[in-house]
Order: structure tokens, then sequence, then C-alpha cells
């Protein structure tokens, strides 16, 4: 490819997504309509196709192994059979847990056992009321993952950058938890299948509104897999009890993990300044490949955020860190407002590929 020339983006998207819809979620107590929904998806490959330079190609299947390589054995079958469970047992709606084992629960007392009930199960594996569960959940979670992987296998070939429409997303499932509307952590899959494939250290860039206790806790002791996330504070926003600037990685991971929070209303140019804090942070810490956690309920119209970014601020943010030089497997976390959902990724794919003026 010769320099200034353009080549077109990979972008992966599985129409299966849609099958995922369960409907509704509760929120503060409230039974409200689900955020996250098919025409979220709809919405960005409307978006993207409108580009010709985009080539939007279909996810290969990648099978179990690296599913296993990231979650819990138990959360995997439990994911696959939770729908038929909830349905054997009776529950009309979708699968909403409404009882969970917190920490305290046990203290200073043995662990129970596994629940075998459905709402037991439901209360064990997730760790929120939001994410529910319907017939078509688990299919299109394991699509999202093959299209993540999918997207990942481009940029092993060579692509400076490839795009996964990833849906339902995944930066808040943890090793053994589902939640934050999250099944597979496609992000954290990802990196440990970079990892395998000999990629070296491999970095995570998590721009999403919220922060990625998922990945955080995924690669908590992994020094090759550095976790940066930029996110509304976790004092006044969801997930509420991870992502301050004092979690910073354990054991061998010690010092691999940076949170950077910010107050509400942070616009364009406050937002920049803190991507460079730290992106300056992550620079040598990997070998190349970037996973990029792309959220976009950072947008000032969001329904559930409250920062203040503009669809010119992704481009800018898209054009930041690709300036950096990796490598960049970007994939679809949140975003909320489905109106300029599909402009807003678009302009971050367009500033990552032709630079904040394209
Ligand atoms: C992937 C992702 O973005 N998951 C987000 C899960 C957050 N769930 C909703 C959080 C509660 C929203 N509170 C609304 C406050 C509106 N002012
Ligand atoms: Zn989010």
């Amino acid at each position: 490819m010769a320099p200034g020339t353009i080549d077109a983006m990979q972008v992966v998207h599985a129409p299966i997504h849609a099958d995922h819809d369960p409907g509704h979620e509760v929120q503060a107590g409230r039974i409200v309509p689900a955020l996250e929904i098919p025409a979220r998806a709809d919405a960005i490959l409307a978006a993207l196709r409108a580009e010709p330079r985009h080539r939007i190609v279909p996810p290969t299947p990648f099978g179990d192994a690296p599913l296993a390589a990231v979650h819990d054995p138990g959360l995997l079958a439990w994911l696959a059979r939770a729908w038929e469970g909830w349905v054997a047992a009776g529950h009309p709606g979708p699968l909403i847990p409404d009882t969970f084992p917190l920490t305290r629960y046990h203290a200073r007392m043995p662990e129970a056992e596994r629940p075998d009930g459905a709402i037991g199960a439901a209360g064990y594996w997730v760790f929120d009321t939001m994410s529910a569960i319907g017939a078509g959940t688990w299919p299109a979670a394991r699509a999202a993952a093959d299209v993540a992987l999918t997207a990942a296998e481009a940029v092993l070939a060579g692509a400076p950058a490839a795009y996964g429409l990833c849906r339902p997303p995944g930066h808040h499932a943890a090793r053994a938890m589902a939640g934050g509307y999250c099944y597979l952590n496609n992000a954290a899959i990802v990196a440990e299948h970079l990892v395998a494939r000999g990629a070296g250290r491999v970095g995570i860039l998590d721009v999403d509104y919220h922060h990625g206790n998922g990945t955080q806790q995924i690669f908590w002791e992994r020094a090759d897999v550095p976790y940066l996330s930029l996110h509304a504070d976790p004092h006044r926003a969801y997930p509420y009890f991870s992502g301050f600037p004092g979690e910073t990685g354990g054991g061998t991971g010690a010092g691999a993990t940076r949170n950077i929070p910010l107050p509400a209303g942070t616009d364009d140019d406050a937002y920049l300044d803190a991507l460079d804090t730290g992106l300056d942070w992550l620079a040598g810490r990997h070998d190349g490949i970037v996973v990029v956690s792309l959220g976009i309920d950072t947008y000032r119209a969001d329904p559930i955020g409250d920062l203040g970014l503009t669809t010119d601020g992704y481009r800018r943010i898209g054009a930041r860190v690709a300036a950096t030089g990796a490598r960049l497997v970007i994939l679809q976390e949140g975003g909320y407002h489905v109106g300029d959902l599909g402009r807003n990724v678009a302009a971050w794919l367009d500033g990552a590929e032709l630079g904040a003026a394209g």
C-alpha cells in the first residue's frame, strides 16, 4: 500500500445479533424498554454501508476454545442453556435475576453450592437486573465473539485496523459473570486470542462511557495485556464498584491497569487531554496491536450518559488513537442514541483511517 493510500477497512457483522431482543430491563426498580436493542447495530451497519470503502464481511466461526480461554466453564455451560431452563421453570418473561450472592453473604462461612433452580442460577451468573436473556441471546453472543475474532484475524494478517460490529457488547462480562448488557467479553476473548497467536503484549483501550469491569478483572494479574479505561467516574455512574484510579492491577499485573475517571459534561477537548495522558501510559506496554472497546455512550445526547462528546470529537479521537501507530482491532461496545449512533461510529473510523481532517 503506497503511503497516503486509503485501504478498505474490514467491517465484520453478523445479522443474527437481531435475535437477541429480550425487550425490557429493570433499572432502579422500574421496568424500562431495553436500551441495547437490534436497531443499534442496524443503524451502525447502514451508516458504514453508505461509505463504499468499508468492506462488510460475515464472521468466521472460531468454536468454543477462544471463549473457554477467558471465561469460566460454568458460565459458558449456563449461558448455553439458561433460556431453556428459565422457560422450563415456567417463567413467562425474559430471564432477569432478582437475588444475588454478594461476597458478604457467606462471610466467615463456607460458600453455598451453585444453585440448580432457574432464578438462583440467574442471580449466581448475572450481576445486575439490566442484562436480560431471551431465546436468541446465546447465539447472538457467540456470533459477536466470532465477529470480534474475525476482525482480529484481519489485523493479524496485516490490516492497520478492522472493526467488529459486536452486539451484544462485552466489556462488563467478567470471567464468571454476565452483566451490563454483556454475556461474553469480546475484547478480552480477542486480546487473549492475539496473545495466543503470537502478537506479544496486546493493549486494551476502553473508551466506553462505563468502566469495563469485566475486562479489568480478566486481565488484573496480566502484564502482557495492559488495560486502559477512560470512563464516567464510578462515584456517580454504573458499574459503581470499580474504575477508580487506585485500581492499577495486582500480582504480576501490578501497574498494568490504568483508570481515568471523568467528570460529568467532559467535552471533546478535555476528553482528548485525558486520552493523551492514557495513550502516553499505554505506549511501550504493548507490541503493536491495541484492542479498542469503542463505546459511543460518551455522546453528549446519549440517554444514559452525561459526558459531552460530539461527532467531530469522535473523528478526532479516532485520529488520535490511530496516530499512535498501533494496529487496531476496534470492537463495538455501548452507545444508545440510536439516531446518531451510525454517524458517530463512522466518524470514529473515518478519523482512524483518514485523520482528523478526513
Ligand atoms: C455496554 C454498556 O454500555 N453497558 C451499560 C450498562 C449500563 N446499564 C444502565 C445503567 C443505569 C442507567 N442509569 C440511568 C441514569 C439516567 N440519567
Ligand atoms: Zn457503556
